[in-house]
């Protein structure tokens, strides 16, 4: 009796401790984590030409807020931001990027659409920023709306769903205006600044960007109407759900800290915290988080530190003159925005 108890409990002990094993075993690398880590470095494909949200900078380095994205997943898998190797991409070069592996991961104002989910073979991330279609013109033009342009022309860059949803909004207000296409961001607004549309049409955070940091941003304005939802975020390839999954929770975690109000500033205070849902956050005191994804267990400490949460980013890059975009449904959904993290538990 007293011999099959005690070879009980040493079966109970070895079946908890081997399922403890088991939930930590599950975490297959997956094979572009595999080539990140083999190379010590994220190749990630964004924006050279809309400042704001990836552009090149006087020290010849990429920053902007798509940008930081790309800092955040080198923190989160390689425990150093730094460690990001970037490739520039034009609209239509976006898709073979991708596809043909040159890249581990793109963050460049690319939106989220079904026919890309379905045939680009990448998974897209958490939406990073929530925007729209607008159209920009000149005050000279006194163009106010978009049915002013009928019999005139719009400038519009190709490979873009910006160029689609133009021909929606053409054919769906029955007007008649001339399309203009130029293969990427500076050869579009040019044409547009050299006088050869009336008009030009991107996501409004495009627009707003190339106005703001324009000669003379008082010339511009962006149009009361907004064309389509640009949903746009992070993407990975589909071979390598793990991969996503780190990059889907590194978003995820930088929005949970801002609505904690963890920054990389105050990010010790919450070392040793009481609160096991910031503990689960940060892989503190015992608590899972990094673990189930295949990597540093406390990888968010590393993320807030080196990156940021999500408000820090937005700010440095986008809240700042000459952009001084505000928040607006890019907030917390604790402030009636649309950005809402899953639990990280
Ligand atoms: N969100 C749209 C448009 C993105 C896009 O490519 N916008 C242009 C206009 S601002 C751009 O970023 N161009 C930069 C370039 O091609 O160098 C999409 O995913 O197709």
């Amino acid at each position: 009796m007293k011999r099959s108890l005690v070879l009980f409990v040493v079966l109970v002990a070895v079946l908890s401790l081997s399922s403890v094993a088991l939930a930590q075993d599950t975490v297959t690398v997956g094979p572009v984590t595999q080539a990140i880590l083999d190379r010590g470095e994220l190749i990630c494909g964004v924006n050279a030409n809309v400042p704001g949200f990836g552009v090149v900078n006087e020290s010849g380095e990429f920053q902007g807020f798509d940008v930081d994205f790309c800092h955040a997943v080198a923190a989160a898998v390689l425990g150093d931001a730094t460690a990001v190797a970037f490739r520039p991409l034009n609209g239509s070069e976006r898709q073979a990027a991708i596809q043909g592996g040159e890249i581990d991961m793109m963050s460049r104002n690319t939106t989220w659409t079904l026919s890309r989910d379905t045939t680009w073979g990448a998974t897209f991330g958490p939406t990073t920023f929530y925007d729209g279609q607008g159209i920009g013109t000149t005050i000279a033009s006194g163009i106010q709306t978009m049915e002013d342009l009928d019999q005139g022309s719009i400038c519009v860059q190709s490979g873009t769903t910006t160029e689609l949803n133009l021909t929606d909004a053409i054919t769906k207000r029955g007007l008649d205006i001339e399309v203009q296409t130029y293969p990427d961001a500076p050869s579009t607004w040019e044409a547009f600044v050299a006088g050869r549309c009336d008009a030009w049409t991107t996501d409004k955070s495009g627009i707003l960007s190339l106005h703001a940091t324009s000669a003379d941003p008082s010339a511009y304005v962006i149009l009361d109407v907004t064309l389509s939802k640009e949903p746009l975020g992070p993407l990975s390839p589909q071979s390598d759900p793990q991969f996503a999954d780190i990059i889907a929770w590194t978003v995820y975690g930088m929005i949970q800290a801002e609505e904690f109000g963890i920054t990389s500033q105050n990010i010790d205070e919450f070392l040793g915290s009481e609160d096991p849902g910031i503990n689960r956050l940060l892989g503190q005191n015992g608590e899972q988080a990094g673990s189930y994804l295949g990597i540093a267990n406390d990888f968010m400490v590393t993320v807030i530190r080196q990156v940021g949460n999500y408000g820090e980013v937005y700010d440095r890059n986008l809240g700042v003159a000459p952009f001084s975009l505000a928040r607006g449904i890019n907030g917390l959904w604790t402030d009636g925005g649309l950005l809402y993290a899953p639990p990280f538990r």
